[in-house]
């Protein structure tokens, strides 16, 4: 497999769009089928009052957004999210919570059963609940998890101005530890908080690098959500999209690459684009986490005006067998890095957000 270069890396992004979705639909062609698109569902399980202060994230307990908190969901409403997912094509649930990263305790515990019960409808099992260890990744692992989900957002250098109280190598840690549990990968980042295209590319560089490469790469156009540090950020505009697809397609041949966060920015027309550029999976269903999503109507009519039918759960790899989890907590404990410097934005949005709160 190629070792890409930055520098390459920014050449292809830089070719001409008819060139680049050329080039990228043909590597496409030679690894998937160009009109199968994977559905997948975003599930809230635990919304809001994360820790964290990820400058675009609606979630985060520091910044004053309009959100809706929620504890863990139960059982019962997970299998039934997950049979309505079912019922429109989609073949994987992907379950987030709003947590820094996930405690040896009872929520965790809860996690276990949940993703058995989706692990039950057949259908692939997703989670994103931030930093795992190794023992942590197994037990997911055998209560039948298929894939997880931990972006790298952005560049390593941009990474610092965005979030604080984790470092990129927190990120890298945890991707490692997913992998040693021979979990699937799921990573990617977003677009359009301000970052420049080198820092685009050198994303790209580091999820190509990886061995094996993540076999899903979500990309995401940020949605700039009130009350956060990023809600002035403009829309990208769809050529940006077209080009970051294309070129994820091309540096990383088999992955899934999923078209995620802000489709309600783009229309038919841009999203055909995107898939002739080697997308090939979409989040569908009417809520991304927090932030409104297509309709699901308006996304079935999509997939019939273009011809497109959805992949079938397990088309790529094998269900994962659930199993009695044999680990014993013997691992020592991370310590997960809290780089600790600042980022003003981010400090002066949290402060707003505290005199908000006092009014
Ligand atoms: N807390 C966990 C974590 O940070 O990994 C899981 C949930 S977190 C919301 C998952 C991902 O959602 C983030 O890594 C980010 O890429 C994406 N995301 C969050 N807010 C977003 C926004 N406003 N626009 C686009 N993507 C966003
Ligand atoms: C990913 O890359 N995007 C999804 C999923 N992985 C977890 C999340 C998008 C969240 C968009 C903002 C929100 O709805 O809160
Ligand atoms: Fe928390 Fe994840 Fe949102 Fe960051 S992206 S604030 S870690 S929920």
């Amino acid at each position: 497999m190629k070792d890409w270069t930055t520098e390459e890396i920014l050449k292809l992004y830089h070719t001409p769009i008819m060139d680049l979705v050329y080039q990228a639909a043909t590597v496409h062609r030679e690894y998937h089928n160009p009109n199968e698109v994977q559905i997948s569902t975003l599930l809230s399980i635990k919304t809001g009052g994360c820790p964290e202060d990820c400058a675009y994230c609606p979630q985060a307990a520091r910044y004053h957004t309009d959100i809706e908190t929620n504890d863990l969901m139960t059982v019962q409403q997970v299998e039934t999210a997950a049979m309505r997912a079912k019922a429109i094509g989609s073949s994987r649930l992907c379950m987030g919570a709003a947590w820094r990263n996930v405690k040896d305790d009872a929520d965790f515990d809860h996690v276990l059963e949940l993703v058995k019960t989706v692990n039950k409808l057949d259908m692939e099992v997703c989670c994103t609940l931030g930093m795992v260890t190794e023992n942590q990744a197994q037990k997911l692992a055998d209560a039948g998890l298929y894939a997880y989900n931990h972006n790298l957002d952005t560049s390593e250098e941009y990474y610092k101005e965005i979030i604080s109280t984790r470092g990129y190598e927190d990120r890298l840690k945890t991707i490692d530890n997913v992998r040693k549990a021979n979990l699937t990968v799921c990573s990617g980042g977003i677009v359009g908080m301000g970052e420049s295209v080198e820092d685009r590319c050198n994303m790209l560089k580091v999820l190509a690098s990886l061995r094996p490469q993540p076999e899903s790469v979500p990309i995401n156009a940020l949605v700039a959500v009130e009350g956060t540090p990023l809600e002035e950020q403009q829309p990208v505009s769809i050529w940006e999209m077209v080009r970051m697809v294309a070129t994820t397609r091309i540096v990383m041949p088999k992955t899934s690459v999923r078209l995620s966060a802000g489709r309600r920015n783009m229309s038919q027309e841009g999203q055909a684009m995107c898939f002739l550029a080697g997308a090939n999976s979409i989040f569908a269903g009417d809520k991304l986490l927090t932030t409104p999503n297509p309709e699901v109507f308006d996304d079935l009519d999509m997939f019939e005006q273009l011809g497109l039918k959805p992949l079938p759960a397990y088309a790529k790899h094998q269900k994962p067998e659930v199993k009695d989890s044999a680990i014993f907590d013997k691992e020592k404990q991370i310590k997960w890095s809290r780089p600790g410097h600042k980022i003003n934005k981010n400090v002066a949005y949290a402060e707003k957000a505290k005199e908000i709160r006092k009014k």
